[in-house]
């Protein structure tokens, strides 16, 4: 049995949930949720991951890895979920890249909003954040969008779980407003019953 450390409201988290309920490997994975955050440390994840950050996966045999790219690649080769297939392996990988990117910046501004005190803030630096997550919604709609239309991968995933947590934590800026195909492909993929099962709302 594998134990994987995580939270519900963790978008990293959330890809490999998916990746494992896509394998119809849920019996083998047992989920442990944690609470940890960048100022307060799970003391049962510093064990297991000198960087106090989730997803980290536990091993049948007791041995710990990270981080949610790791793990995913890990656990497709050991479950069997064929979503990295070869054929378009670059394609998946820098998908999947370009989704923990949102996810880095997107993440980064709710723990400056939650964690630094007000007046160290610094709004350009917000902005340049949000300036990514725009570049890169702007080529997933330009360059993307017939490989997310094709067969899951965990390229998808990884976009999908992303939008969501736009859908989350960022509400405010509307991403969907500006990006109607990726909206559509979104409220497509979301349906799939791995993502339901792993919503955040
Ligand atoms: N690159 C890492 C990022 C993981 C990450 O930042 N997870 C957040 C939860 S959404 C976390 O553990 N934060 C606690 C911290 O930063 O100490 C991955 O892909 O697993």
């Amino acid at each position: 049995m594998y134990q994987l450390l995580g939270s519900p409201a963790s978008p990293y988290v959330r890809k490999v949930r998916v990746l494992v309920r896509e394998a119809g490997a849920t019996d083998q994975v047992q989920e442990v949720m944690v609470a940890t955050s960048p100022m307060a440390s799970a003391a049962e994840v510093l064990t297991v991951n000198p960087l106090g950050k989730i997803p980290v996966l536990i091993r049948p045999e007791g041995s710990s890895i990270y981080d949610s790219r790791v793990i995913s690649r890990y656990l497709d080769q050991h479950l069997q979920a064929g979503l990295y297939p070869e054929a378009r392996l670059w394609e998946v990988l820098t998908l999947e890249a370009t989704a923990d990117a949102i996810l880095d910046a997107a993440v980064g501004l709710v723990y400056e909003a939650r964690f630094r005190p007000e007046a160290l803030r610094f709004p350009e630096w917000h902005d340049a954040q949000w300036a990514k997550i725009t570049r890169a919604l702007d080529t997933l709609e330009k360059r993307w969008m017939s490989h997310l239309s094709g067969p899951i991968d965990m390229g998808q995933i990884a976009v999908a779980c992303a939008l969501s947590y736009l859908d989350f934590r960022h509400d405010k800026r509307q991403w969907r407003k500006v990006h109607g195909e990726l909206d559509d492909w979104h409220t497509a993929v979301t349906a799939r019953p791995a993502m339901a099962d792993t919503s955040p709302f």
